[in-house]
């Protein structure tokens, strides 16, 4: 014997409009084809702008990326960025990153952190390095340092983090 429960369900919950938010990602490309300019917008039904998020690029001589200034907005004013400097050694391979945030766009770094890598002949990652300056007041936060070992095959067989945080109290 089958039993129909009857359920009414709010109104409400029919209430609900949809909408379409397009988002069109845009390159633009130097002379060596390297992108300098990548921009994501995205827009809604009416076409007004929803958030816009624009990376510029630039290379040093030898066509590495060096800089990637990093700006989201969304509401028109002065958007918060994050830059993220690379530096390389003479194999190309990357050494270090350091990417520095200005949360609240007054032009005044608010963090920054570093990345650096130690790696081998092979330019694989033996040791890397996170500091972590939540604040920029020069003295980290938080860092993390990580150990990798790879057998004779370049296969990965043994990672090791190290984490330490900074716990601040008042006196
Ligand atoms: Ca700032
Ligand atoms: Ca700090």
């Amino acid at each position: 014997m089958e039993s129909v429960e009857e359920v009414s369900w709010p109104a409400e919950l029919y209430e609900a409009t949809a909408t379409w938010v397009t988002t069109v990602l845009t390159d633009a490309y130097d002379n060596h084809g390297n992108p300098y300019l990548s921009t994501v917008i995205q827009t809604d039904d009416s076409g007004a702008v929803v958030s816009r998020r624009e990376s510029s690029m630039e290379y040093d001589a030898r066509g590495r990326l060096v800089r990637e200034v990093v700006v989201v907005d969304g509401d028109g004013g002065t958007p918060p960025n994050a830059q993220v400097t690379t530096t390389y050694d003479k194999s190309d391979y990357v050494l270090a990153k350091v990417t520095t945030t200005d949360s609240n766009s007054d032009r005044v770094i608010d963090a920054t952190k570093t990345t650096a890598f130690g790696l081998d002949h092979k330019g694989r990652v033996l040791v890397s390095t996170i500091t972590d300056d939540t604040d920029n007041d020069g003295v980290a936060d938080s860092s993390e340092r990580t150990s990798t070992t790879y057998d004779g095959k370049g296969r990965i067989t043994r990672v090791w983090w190290l984490t330490r945080s900074v716990r601040r109290t008042s006196c």
